[in-house]
């Protein structure tokens, strides 16, 4: 079944100039981008985009990192493209990511791990409309 789920490029991977290289990989990999943009998040709005981690010990810094620069955020679709965009994402920690993933081959820690997506279909339909209104998405 067609589905959409959010992929973001997060600060360490835009600064490094990695997002032409993480997009390759997306597209190579079936995902087809349905909407695309670069912005800069304020503290507010990845406290809101990360209101779910809350409670984590993380959560403080993570927030810090993620408006820390600008990030580019897309809508993919594809047949199971939440599963598929997690599998090639590969694992949170970059030291447990499988060869052939975007975090094995960019990401540079736990933290800094230069990609995020959607967990499940219903999440991706939230944070879609976190930074999309229909009228910016194709198809
Ligand atoms: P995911 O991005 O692989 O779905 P989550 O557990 O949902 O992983 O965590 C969200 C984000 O929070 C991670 O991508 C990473 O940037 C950050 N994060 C997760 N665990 C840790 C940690 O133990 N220390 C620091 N940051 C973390």
């Amino acid at each position: 079944m067609a589905e959409r789920t959010l992929c973001i490029i997060k600060p360490d991977a835009v600064e490094r100039n990695l997002t032409g290289a993480v997009l390759k990989m997306v597209q190579e990999s079936g995902l087809k981008v349905v909407g695309i943009k670069m912005l800069q998040m304020s503290e507010q709005q990845a406290g809101g985009f990360y209101a779910v981690h809350k409670a984590r010990p993380f959560f403080e810094d993570l927030c810090r990192f993620m408006c820390s620069g600008p990030i580019v955020v897309a809508v993919l679709e594809a047949d199971n493209a939440v599963k598929r965009y997690r599998d090639l994402m590969g694992a949170t920690n970059p030291a447990n990511a499988a060869e052939g993933t975007i975090r094995k081959a960019y990401a540079q820690n736990i933290e800094r791990n230069s990609v995020h997506g959607s967990d499940s279909l219903e999440n991706a339909a939230i944070e879609i409309a976190y930074f999309f209104s229909n009228l910016e998405l194709v198809g």
